[in-house]
């Protein structure tokens, strides 16, 4: 076993360790209590009493080894994260909570328990002042290179603490330029995507505890944050030369991509296996897993997904027809089709976006006659690095498109703001012609020290380089005829031509839209100037928040403790703006100021964080926009309306802007 740290570390330099009664090794231990107290516990500050308490029945909990990999989209793994977190919120305060952590984790698998633990501490009352480890601290091995862990360990072991140099990983590691969709690896290897997309799943699991479940319009927030991540994909793409995503609609055809992650699990001693071009899913049949499952199985659930979209309604469990309404609708297909426990039907409508998920991690060993585990596709922590993430979710988006496409478009007035139009727009950034980004490479360094284990410890860091822009600013000018009011300030950008260099038709530039920022803003009579920082973004969260080390780089300031891990959720400000090309990418930037009064929700924000809400929503809040998600380009437009600029009503605005990449790497920032 690998001696991680404590689950806890009190502030102060020195580690803490705990006093752990002896029923509470695992057996082989047992005998040794007294000198793994010693051997750990030498250069320790503290020492902490574990109480003893009457341990929970861990029961079935533990089939899951402790050297195999863990995946939420397995059934049998959730059912029993399910039960880990239900013990772990059933308990009554910190001290037992403390008590069933530590016994849990020296006998369950490390990864569901690293799970379990984060999903209660951010549901539970009394752990707001908690703080658990970023992910990529714990588990690092899930989201670099395998071949540094090795090169950190040399490095370690020979180097002492103060002089090891980062350990630099190349930019191209998984593929060379051979293979087209290597082109956008930098998109689905980027470190910060990937613990987004982790956090984002964390903060909303589709399966545990209703109470834990059931968040504010979270079937649609699955739908809206997915949808970006695959406007943003493709915008990329259209970046290097590729064209859009194409749908994995055909589970029976060969899958062209292929993927070779070169990643090893450390906990489960392997690596992840990779898929060669042209692998074709089959039925599944993993006793292991407990998963049988037939594509027609998926084929059937499809159909009957399509069906309710069609009629416009779906059939509950107890046979009732639930409407699926303009607004709502919505919310109830995000719920069926990923699908959570809050789906109106699992038996009918089955688990089709998870499902689909194992299907193509287990393409290589549908019967587990190799004794292979599941690819990165098959866990939410590294599914974002593969092509075939992006094909199936292309996918799954089409089906979302299909419903908004049966409701009926914005008319006019719930597009306009009567007597507000935005006038100018201009994006300005120190020492560059007016309306231009610059996007370049980066490297930015993060301590690997936590997720590996050598001695003597003391930081290792690893040197990554990712894509970068540089910092500018909004200046919006609006005019406003009637009173002092207040609007909503929602900025875009999308591609202003399509694969093939044509002017887009609106209908499909509308799925390009790529959401910046979006904010409240006032707006006095007559002319306003609205000024805005990049940096400001409520889409994404900060580089520090990203990649912050869990105790040599505490939340400061306004950022208290209990929201690290809500706050862990956002889209990485490194990633805001596309790559661009070295010729000057055309982009078209999109400014509309909507109606206040009509989009806010009342009610408090005080203490949550909201800095990224966009994708992530508020801790424990409603969502605080009340239009659909994607507004206003979530519906098919009006009638007549061809281009965008036929959509724009008054308080809209289009501006020309060019994304220019420029093919140099800047050096570490000081902070790292
Ligand atoms: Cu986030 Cu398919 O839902 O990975």
């Amino acid at each position: 076993d690998r001696p991680q740290e404590p689950v806890f570390v009190p502030k102060g330099d020195k580690k803490s360790v705990f006093k752990v009664p002896n029923n509470y090794l695992a057996d082989r231990y047992k005998p040794l209590g007294v000198t793994l107290a010693t051997r750990f516990g030498e250069d320790a500050g503290e020492q902490i009493d574990v109480k003893d308490i009457s341990l929970p029945r861990l029961g079935d909990i533990t089939s899951l080894g402790r050297h195999e990999n863990f995946s939420l989209f397995i059934p049998k793994h959730r059912r029993l994260a399910g039960k880990l977190i239900n013990i772990f919120l059933g308990v009554r305060n910190i001290d037992d909570l403390l008590a069933v952590c530590v016994y849990a984790r020296d006998n369950v698998n490390p990864y569901m328990f690293n799970y379990c633990l984060s999903v209660a501490l951010l549901h539970r009352e009394d752990t707001k002042d908690l703080d658990v480890p970023s992910i990529i601290h714990s588990f690092p091995d899930k989201y670099v290179d395998s071949s540094v862990f090795n090169r950190a360990r040399e490095e370690a072991t020979i180097v002492p603490d103060g002089s090891r140099a980062p350990i630099e990983i190349p930019r191209d590691y998984t593929a060379s330029d051979l293979e087209e969709e290597h082109r956008v690896a930098y998109f689905r290897e980027d470190l910060g995507i990937n613990l987004h997309h982790w956090h984002w799943h964390l903060v909303y699991p589709f399966e545990g505890a209703r109470e834990v479940v059931a968040k504010n319009r979270r079937g649609e927030l699955f739908f809206y944050m997915h949808r970006q991540i695959m406007a943003r994909y493709n915008f990329e793409r259209l970046c290097n030369q590729l064209r859009r995503v194409e749908r994995l609609i055909n589970l029976r055809e060969p899958i062209r991509e292929a993927y070779f992650p070169k990643l090893d699990s450390l906990v489960a001693s392997r690596s992840y296996p990779a898929r060669v071009a042209n692998q074709t899913i089959s039925n599944l049949n993993r006793e292991v897993d407990q998963i049988q499952q037939d594509i027609d199985d998926m084929e059937r659930w499809r159909d009957r997904i399509y069906a309710a979209i069609h009629q416009g309604f779906v059939q509950s469990e107890n046979g009732q027809n639930v409407t699926l309404t303009e607004n709502e609708g919505i919310d109830i297909l995000g719920n069926m089709i990923e699908s959570s426990i809050l789906s109106p039907n699992r038996t009918f409508y089955g688990d089709y976006h998870n499902m689909g998920h194992i299907f193509l991690s287990y393409i290589h060993d549908p019967d587990h006659r190799h004794l292979e585990s599941f690819g990165v596709i098959g866990d939410s922590t590294t599914a974002m690095r593969d092509p075939v993430f992006y094909r199936w979710h292309a996918h799954i988006d089409d089906i979302f498109q299909e419903f908004k496409s049966t409701i009926p478009s914005y008319p006019i007035d719930q597009l306009d703001y009567q007597g507000v139009s935005v006038t100018g727009i201009e994006i300005e950034s120190q020492g560059n012609q007016r309306n231009r980004l610059n996007t370049f490479w980066q490297q930015s360094d993060v301590d690997l020290s936590r997720g590996i284990d050598f001695q003597p410890r003391g930081p290792v860091f690893i040197r990554f380089t990712h894509l970068q822009h540089q910092e500018f600013n909004y200046r919006i000018t609006v005019n406003n005829t009637g009173g002092t009011r207040m609007g909503t300030c929602r900025i875009f950008m999308a591609p202003k031509f399509d694969e093939r260099g044509n002017p887009w038709l609106f209908n499909d530039q509308r799925n390009m839209f790529i959401e910046l920022d979006k904010f409240a803003v006032n707006l006095r009579t007559g002319q306003n100037t609205i000024n805005r920082s990049s940096t400001q973004s409520t889409v994404t969260i900060p580089f520090e928040r990203t990649f912050r080390d869990w105790d040599t780089n505490r939340p400061q300031g306004g950022d208290t403790l209990e929201q690290f891990n809500f706050c862990g959720c956002g889209w990485p400000q490194h990633m805001l703006i596309p790559k661009g090309n070295a010729e000057g990418f055309q982009c078209q930037l999109f400014v509309m100021i909507s109606n206040y009064a009509n989009d806010h929700i009342e009610q408090s924000t005080v203490g949550t964080c909201n800095d990224a809400y966009v994708f992530c929503g508020l801790k424990d809040r409603l969502y605080p926009d009340r239009r659909s998600m994607g507004y206003p380009f979530d519906r098919t437009p009006r009638n007549g309306v061809r281009t965008l600029q036929q959509f724009l009503t008054g308080n809209m605005r289009v501006q020309d802007v060019v994304i220019q990449f420029s093919n140099r790497t800047v050096r570490p920032r000081a902070n790292n």
